[in-house]
């Protein structure tokens, strides 16, 4: 076993520590740190301290309000009192609500608020302010989750926490809503099993219908997601099927129950719920939303959920999609079917998050007038305003399906009076199932960048965030960034180690959307592979970013071309079948014949559904010159020969993409080849793991290439124009 196999104490026996191996608290543990302040988390950030302070021989002294000295001894397990009052400090961690402030930490108060010209002291809700003064290390914090959140900047940076001066620096944000959403179900589902779309082993929190008896892992799970930035989840699929639908009324135990474990961390529980749950759980006649009866039930189950968890976040619903019940069995709408959760919700705080994946999966594919990709604005735009303040509309990011490459979805612009939420797939279903290596910061980086409204107006991360363009116009709040949980009781929590990042990549884009993705890689790099030390850590991170930076477009390019989706397996979703959904009801159609290929959605001849989209787009997006080559096929149907803005042909790109891709894929498993042998920087479990998967990704990958490549060639008759093989 190597260091970087050690589990830390938070882990529980054998299973990887993620970005938060010991060692990434080593220049932590070594130093004499104050923490001042009380709370829960105050607690957690003092036994982190504290841990690191038993392992690497520092020290640590806890003083709460009052300036009373409580060291806690005998604490929880692992949290030891260490260190005496009055002796200097390297590190000091201070919550700005404990008066008297240590002097070192008043001064950085001071002079933050000075800087800032308004003498507004406040770093704000979970944030925090970090500074070097008399080369003492500060962190200042309004709120107990601020100051955890300091003590995981710190440790990202390491030893540079501590060297030379620095430049005070704030930290809040982008969004108090950072949720990831699970899709467990608590029994085994026939044919989703026990993660819908999960590619990393069971549930970390049911196994075959029971909560797990050891949650240990659900509070390291906490731990991590903290580490990131994410502070909610949801627990449960949003597929309530009759088990989960309990875990409102009768199993709610079990959902405070794995509260417990995520509380010392912030990370905050939401529920999914099933629409129909007046009649599946509380035995009444409907669920129609404007009854009585109805309103009553809802409201007394949510007291009951508040008796339970004071703390408790609020509800998702999945509602009158892919066969879940909804307010059209009742004929109403979806703002009369989400008020009726809102109301019974909003004397607790709580909010629902209501989706906007509403479509016909029924449709019939000789009607080439109904366009999935118009649904969700054709359903929800009119509702605009009708929602309760407390009703965040959730909205995926592309208006189809989390497909490779899709154009952002036009809800995200077409409902300024109501709060809206971004949902991401961190769970790669259609991007390489955790077996192909997929950054997918990059994409997100894209969609949160993308300006709906063109250079100068907002982008998609303001939205969510509920920025408005001046500080006069009237924009609803955010609705915040969510993400579909990638996470298993796999021993490396992803299933595919490198799918790490992803889970870390959403969790800083949803707290600080404008940071890059590479530097987001490198933060994982660092921390993650913290502990190597018998190598080059300089060629690891090479290699890394060499196999991950460009992977989301390396997986595009051996997959479905220019836009085009939907090419995969049906049912599983993994691996090519061209026509596997053509002439099926699910309304994810490419309609490629001898002539050519791509979906008309255009207000000129197709559906109009680039007339959902605000200028400039709408124009854009129209213009089959203008249209940006990788949507192409998106918005338009070409023929083959039909020349790109890249210079290529269509049929070309696809042939000459593919092959690329392949090569690509190839070359990363060489990178990763090359880490073996001298200078050794991997733990060979961990090593031998992504290695078997490149082997998996290259195998899958040249089958795309080949049924791609061979369909279009039989199809178009069209030559590569390099000769190489086409099957
Ligand atoms: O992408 C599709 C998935 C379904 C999923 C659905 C959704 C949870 O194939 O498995 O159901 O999206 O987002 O509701």
């Amino acid at each position: 076993m190597t260091v970087s196999d050690l589990p830390s104490p938070l882990d529980p026996a054998g299973v990887h520590a993620a970005w938060l191996p010991p060692e990434a608290l080593r220049a932590i543990g070594s130093r004499r740190t104050l923490v001042h302040g009380d709370g829960l988390l105050v607690e957690t950030v003092h036994d982190e301290v504290a841990r690191a302070c038993a392992r690497y021989g520092g020290s640590v002294l806890h003083r709460a309000p009052g300036g009373g000295c409580t060291g806690r001894p005998g604490g929880r397990p692992g949290a030891r009192a260490v260190g005496r009052e009055g002796e200097p400090y390297d590190l000091v961690l201070a919550l700005t609500t404990a008066d008297p402030l240590p002097a070192v930490a008043e001064a950085v108060r001071a002079g933050f608020g000075r800087n800032r010209g308004t003498g507004d002291h406040a770093a704000g809700a979970e944030g925090y302010v970090i500074d070097r003064h008399d080369d003492i290390t500060v962190v200042i914090a309004d709120d107990p989750a601020g100051l955890l959140y300091g003590l995981f900047h710190l440790v990202r940076l390491g030893g540079r926490a501590f060297g030379g001066t620095r430049r005070a620096e704030h930290h809040r944000p982008a969004t108090p809503r950072r949720i990831l959403d699970h899709w467990d179900n608590v029994d085994v589902h026939p044919v989703m099993g026990q993660v819908e779309r999960g590619y990393a082993g069971g549930s970390i929190f049911w196994l075959d219908g029971a909560l797990r008896d050891d949650l240990s892992r659900v509070r390291a799970y906490g731990r991590l997601l903290a580490a990131c930035g994410v502070n909610a989840i949801t627990v449960n699929n949003v597929n309530v099927h009759a088990g989960e639908a309990r875990l409102l009324t009768d199993r709610l135990g079990e959902v405070a129950a794995i509260a417990g474990e995520l509380r010392p961390y912030g990370i905050q529980v939401h529920l999914s719920v099933g629409f129909a749950s007046p009649v599946t759980l509380g035995g009444l006649p409907t669920a129609d939303p404007l009854d009585d009866d109805v309103r009553k039930w809802w409201a007394a189950a949510t007291e009951r959920v508040y008796e339970a968890l004071p703390d408790f976040g609020g509800y998702l619903v999945k509602a009158d999609s892919e066969g879940q019940p909804g307010p059209f069995a009742y004929g109403r709408t979806h703002a009369d079917g989400a008020n009726v959760l809102a109301e019974a919700l909003a004397p607790f705080g709580g909010i629902v998050r209501w989706r906007a994946f509403v479509y016909n999966h029924r449709q019939d594919w000789r009607d080439r007038s109904t366009d999935r990709a118009r649904a969700a604005c054709d359903h929800f735009a009119p509702l605009d305003g009708l929602f309760r303040d407390n009703v965040i509309l959730q909205v995926k990011h592309g208006p189809i399906d989390f497909q490779t490459r899709e154009p952002v979805s036009p809800v995200i612009a077409a409902m300024p009076s109501t709060r809206v939420a971004v949902e991401l797939q961190v769970t790669q279903e259609y991007t390489g199932q955790q077996r192909h290596v997929c950054y997918l910061a990059p994409m997100w980086s894209e969609v949160l960048g993308f300006r709906p409204w063109g250079p100068g107006g907002r982008a998609v991360a303001d939205v969510a965030a509920g920025n408005t363009a001046s500080d006069t116009e009237d924009g609803a709040a955010g609705g915040g960034l969510v993400g579909v949980s990638n996470v298993g009781a796999d021993r490396y929590w992803t299933g595919h180690p490198l799918a790490q990042a992803n889970l870390y990549a959403f969790g800083r884009l949803a707290w600080s959307p404008d940071l890059e993705p590479a530097a987001i890689l490198d933060e994982w790099i660092d921390l993650t592979f913290a502990p190597v030390t018998d190598g080059d850590p300089e060629r690891l991170r090479d290699a890394l970013h060499a196999i991950m930076d460009d992977s989301w477009r390396t997986y595009e390019s051996y997959t479905a071309p220019l836009g085009v989706g939907f090419m995969v397996r049906p049912g599983h979703h993994y691996g090519p079948d061209v026509d596997g959904y053509e002439y099926t009801p699910w309304g994810t159609y490419h309609f490629a014949d001898r002539d050519g290929v791509g979906v008309d959605r255009t207000r000129a001849t197709g559906t109009g559904f680039t007339g959902q989209y605000p200028r400039p787009w709408s124009e854009v997006y129209e213009s089959v010159e203008r249209c940006p080559d990788e949507l192409l096929l998106f918005f338009h149907h070409v023929p083959y020969g039909h020349v790109l803005r890249s210079g290529s042909t269509v049929i070309q790109h696809i042939y000459d993409s593919h092959f690329a891709g392949v090569e690509r894929v190839a070359e990363a498993r060489r990178r990763w080849d090359g880490l073996i042998g001298a200078g050794v920087v991997v733990a060979p479990a961990l090593h031998t793991r992504v290695r078997e998967l490149l082997d998996e990704q290259l195998r899958s990958a040249e089958e795309w290439r080949d049924q791609i490549n061979a369909y279009f060639f039989r199809k178009s008759g069209v030559p590569d124009a390099h000769g190489r093989r086409i099957p």
